[in-house]
């Protein structure tokens, strides 16, 4: 069995709790310290930094949420100095602002270790050449694959998502071992390799897959066309994006890196803690973290933990997939969009389209398929058809900068999208049937 750093990876439980109630009392000082609205909140309550000693307080803690960066944007949840933030990184959120975060050069180089654990797991080495075609920007996806590669001393191909047929040129070229990408972004390059009729020339061993949910259908099909083995790997921008947790060799749950977050599963509904099993909304508190370190950050996603000891030696508790999501965010092609920012499009785009819209969304031979719907006022309607191309043009284009991923728009006659009494049901997503 190989390990990155086998003392933490495989570290007694009794150990890992007594490490970890030392990493959180330390964790909540200095955020009292140096994030006021933490501050805040835990003077609301009456609790005091002291009164936080074990991983057993933890339930005595107030949540965190996605809001609060956005309330506090871009830098106001900082816990350290500017000057000693490396890198930040974003993600889209539902207003259409982006929420930030920051790393300082301890938290990067904890992040590559983590990164690094899942790539030694599944059987990468110094002699990989790691393709890392998740996009390269502020999206964490990139940047931590490329430094987890680094890390463990293989070579690292940054070559960020897009232009699939100069990628698998590439992946061909570069002798690519290992390729990280959303597994509908690697769907998309399997057909391509089997349209090109080059799988043959591949030398793909292991596939680094997540960002959004997948299922084993789809990973059986991934492995099929590219000839790899594929491991999913999960994370979030408020945490430290991939490397939170991964799969290991023997694929049963995806371990965390509990020396650095501790999970919880609470009821989304009454913030009770669930149990181990139970399905609820899974919660994070990092423990290591730095520059933008969280608290019992809610994060909307469904799940479940099992801590039974891995096979693999390992006894870092598993996540299940997550089952989809508290809120209305939708992933689309690895992209996260929230209705909201859609409708903030329209109503800003105006003339004479109406705030009625649908979003549908479906997937066609593995490939998300993203369609919004708009009623034309009856002016529009009146107009002709010239006109009515040139406003959905000019949407797609709005949404494309808005969003990062431009859905096929169409104008649809007045009055034609059903109402509803109660909440308006604005999104169809027929994956979910699937
Ligand atoms: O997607 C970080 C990441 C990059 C993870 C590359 C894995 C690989 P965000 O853009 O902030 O960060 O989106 C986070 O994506 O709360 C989940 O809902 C979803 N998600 C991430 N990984 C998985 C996965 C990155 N393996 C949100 N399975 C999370 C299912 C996932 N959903």
């Amino acid at each position: 069995m190989q390990y990155w750093q086998e003392q933490y990876e495989t570290m007694p439980r009794e150990e890992l709790r007594q490490l970890q109630g030392e990493r959180l009392a330390w964790q909540v000082k200095r955020m009292y310290e140096n994030v006021e609205l933490f501050r805040t909140r835990m003077d609301e309550i009456g609790l005091k930094p002291e009164d936080v000693k074990s991983v057993d307080d933890l339930k005595k803690l107030p949540f965190s949420y996605k809001q609060d960066l956005r309330d506090y944007y871009p830098y106001g949840l900082f816990a350290v100095p500017m000057k000693d933030i490396r890198r930040v990184h974003a993600s889209s959120g539902t207003t259409g602002k982006q929420i930030v975060v920051g790393y300082t050069d301890g938290d990067l180089e904890r992040w590559a270790d983590c990164f690094a654990r899942m790539l030694i797991a599944t059987g990468c080495d110094e002699n990989s050449f790691v393709q890392v075609s998740y996009g390269l920007g502020l999206f964490t996806g990139g940047f931590g694959a490329h430094d987890g590669a680094i890390r463990i001393g293989a070579t690292a191909i940054p070559i960020s998502s897009g232009n699939t047929q100069r990628q698998i040129q590439t992946m061909i070229d570069f002798g690519a071992t290992v390729l990280c990408c959303t597994p509908s972004y690697a769907m998309y390059l399997g057909e391509t390799i089997e349209e090109m009729g080059v799988k043959d020339q591949l030398k793909l061993k292991v596939g680094i897959f997540g960002a959004e949910p997948w299922t084993e259908e789809m990973r059986h099909q991934i492995e099929e066309k590219l000839g790899l083995k594929a491991y999913d790997i999960y994370g979030l921008s408020e945490i430290m994006g991939p490397g939170v947790s991964y799969e290991c060799e023997y694929q049963c749950g995806m371990h965390v890196c509990e020396d650095h977050f501790i999970p919880e599963i609470i009821d989304p509904d009454t913030g009770e803690v669930l149990g181990e099993g139970e399905w609820g909304e899974l919660v994070f508190t990092t423990i290591t973290k730095e520059g933008f370190p969280v608290i019992r950050y809610r994060t909307r996603d469904i799940c479940s933990l099992n801590y039974e000891k891995c096979k693999c030696g390992r006894t870092h508790v598993r996540m299940n997939k997550p089952q989809g999501r508290t809120d209305d965010m939708l992933i689309i092609r690895g992209v996260n969009v929230f209705p909201s920012q859609i409708e903030e499009v329209l109503l800003k785009v105006g003339g004479g389209i109406t705030p009625n819209y649908q979003i549908i969304v479906d997937r066609v031979n593995n490939t998300d398929v993203f369609e919004v719907e708009v009623e034309m006022s009856e002016e529009i309607f009146s107009d002709g058809v010239k006109g009515i191309e040139k406003i959905e043009k000019s949407i797609t284009e709005s949404l494309r900068s808005t969003l990062g991923i431009g859905p096929k728009v169409k104008l649809v006659n007045p009055k034609s999208i059903g109402r509803s009494e109660g909440k308006a049901k604005r999104v169809i997503d027929k994956r979910k049937l699937k």
